[in-house]
């Protein structure tokens, strides 16, 4: 099990990838691409979009709600080398090891972050981490030795508030990944005997179905925090607000599963009141019933990321599956969470495969999962790379999803995804509009996206081969016989009629049609 350690280090229950068991990793001459990139002095420019008539996303992030976000979500470790000073021991041979990215890095490639058309940010956590243990690294930020600190390797706070004001300038938000779980074996705490009732003792969770096992005994062997200890939950609310107060936007919470709801209750109510409503906390719930994400929400967490719709879009769009248990997974997710529109669709993160390499390396089907997640009335979460095609290892849990950012790999993916966060960016109904299904058989699933001021309809073709259906207009559609959609990823324009939408599709391909003429 402790092999195990550095190979999960997000702790999280893995349901269907299962941790690798041999530790080596198959290191390839990818790993090092992309490391000695210099930084570009050019600031990319922003996409078209061709939306017809724009309402574009404000472009202060203070003003703006979490809904209408897109997220790119990167390791710090793995992003960008922009300070050499604070490669302590780095490895770049080693998947399990230090690669030397840092918050100066990151500061360095913002504008490229805003050119795909992300809007906020999530970053792995910054605090000061235990640097190693057996064979790996701390490099990822989930081995906390101290919780109001950043990690040498990261910058210094100072960095970090600048990299957060940054952000800010560049009109993005930050979202900040927070371990609560757990600590490292070296945390202080841990070896302070005063601070025994700090910690459960009930050994390695050896159950995985087994809810109380998963909340109180250890993962993986990290130390396991007892929250329910009163002390310990206000430890970790004044954790919390202190990060807030650095100004990022929200958190991404670790290992919502293993730690008891009572506690994330008082939490997020915590947060809620120190840093205001919409202050937007995203639970990490590595779980796949979606019967079980209301409660979450219903105490006060704003969103979780959709990993019942991860699963289905693994079977479906990286496997070609039928679009109807895609359709139906969509339907069935938007009735049991309390807020569909606040939860995070993802294609991959750093715990799973890629999804380009599930795709078996089909680049087609990697754009139209692209154009699935950029127009679904979710929250996106795009992880670093996959917007360059990047791949991981057949073999092996995910440490292979996690080589260091390749912004070179492949410039036309890079457009397609640019191409959609400028429609997203641009479009109010795709951002906000509620969802309604169209069209589903097992090659074609067609939506639309309802909004007062506007409607887009999205037509997803899963087949190779090209198919062409007519899809009815819904009756609480504004969309009128006679109108003129314009299709934005081709530029074609389709006319209504006899109620219908004539949609041809080339072999895997998307559409995304919005009207001329305003509503
Ligand atoms: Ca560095
Ligand atoms: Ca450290
Ligand atoms: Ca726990």
């Amino acid at each position: 099990m402790i092999k195990s350690v550095g190979l999960t280090p997000n702790m999280s229950t893995p349901v269907r990838e299962t941790p690798r068991t041999t530790p080596q990793a198959q290191v390839t001459d990818s790993v090092v691409l992309g490391q000695n990139l210099a930084v570009s002095q050019e600031k990319p420019q922003p996409v078209p979009s061709g939306v017809p008539h724009p309402t574009p996303l404000p472009e202060d992030p203070k003003v703006r709600s979490w809904q209408g976000e897109t997220i790119y979500f990167l390791l710090i470790d793995r992003f960008h080398d922009g300070d050499p000073n604070n490669n302590h021991a780095v490895n770049k041979d080693d998947l399990n090891r230090y690669h030397g990215g840092d918050l100066q890095g990151v500061i360095d490639k913002m504008d490229y972050i805003k050119s795909t058309g992300a809007t906020a940010l999530w970053i792995t956590p910054p605090m000061d981490n235990q640097t190693s243990f057996v064979n790996s690294d701390g490099y990822h930020g989930y081995w906390p030795v101290d919780h109001f600190k950043t990690d040498e390797h990261v910058g210094t706070m100072d960095k970090f508030k600048e990299f957060v004001n940054t952000a800010h300038e560049k009109g993005l938000k930050v979202l900040l990944d927070i371990p609560l779980n757990h600590t490292a074996w070296e945390h202080p705490f841990y070896q302070d005997p005063a601070k025994h009732s700090w910690f459960h003792h009930n050994g390695d969770v050896t159950d995985w179905d087994d809810p109380w096992q998963s909340e109180n005994c250890s993962i993986f062997g990290l130390p396991d925090l007892a929250q329910e200890n009163p002390e310990v939950e206000k430890y970790l609310i004044d954790v919390g607000k202190f990060w807030a107060d650095t100004g990022v936007d929200g958190f991404r919470l670790d290992a919502v599963k293993n730690v008891p709801k009572a506690f994330w209750d008082k939490f997020n109510q915590a947060m809620h009141e120190h840093a205001g409503p919409d202050f937007y906390l995203m639970g990490e719930y590595y779980v796949g019933d979606p019967s079980k994400y209301a409660q979450y929400q219903h105490g006060g967490m704003d969103g979780l990321v959709d990993y019942p719709l991860y699963y289905t879009i693994d079977d479906v769009l990286a496997k070609g599956g039928s679009m109807r248990q895609l359709a139906d997974r969509v339907a069935d997710c938007d009735r049991k969470f309390a807020k569909p529109e606040m939860m995070s669709a993802f294609l991959d993160n750093h715990d799973t495969k890629r999804f380009l390499t599930k795709a078996g390396g089909d680049r087609d089907r990697l754009k139209l999962a692209l154009s699935f997640q950029m127009t679904l009335n979710r929250i996106p979460s795009v992880y670093y790379g996959t917007e360059t095609s990047m791949e991981s290892d057949n073999e092996g849990w995910s440490e292979s999803s996690r080589r260091m950012m390749d912004f070179d790999n492949d410039p036309d993916m890079l457009a397609h995804f640019q191409k959609l966060g400028a429609i997203r960016k641009d479009s109010i109904a795709l951002r906000e509009g509620r969802l309604l299904e169209m069209w589903q058989d097992d090659q074609v699933y067609a939506y639309g996206r309802v909004h007062p001021q506007d409607e887009a309809v999205v037509v997803l073709n899963n087949s190779p081969h090209e198919q062409t259906r007519e899809i009815p207009v819904r009756a609480e559609s504004r969309l009128r016989e006679g109108m003129a959609l314009k299709e934005l990823l081709t530029g074609e324009t389709v006319t209504i009629q006899n109620g219908r939408i004539h949609s041809k599709l080339g072999g895997k391909q998307a559409a995304i049609y919005m009207p001329l003429d305003k509503l």
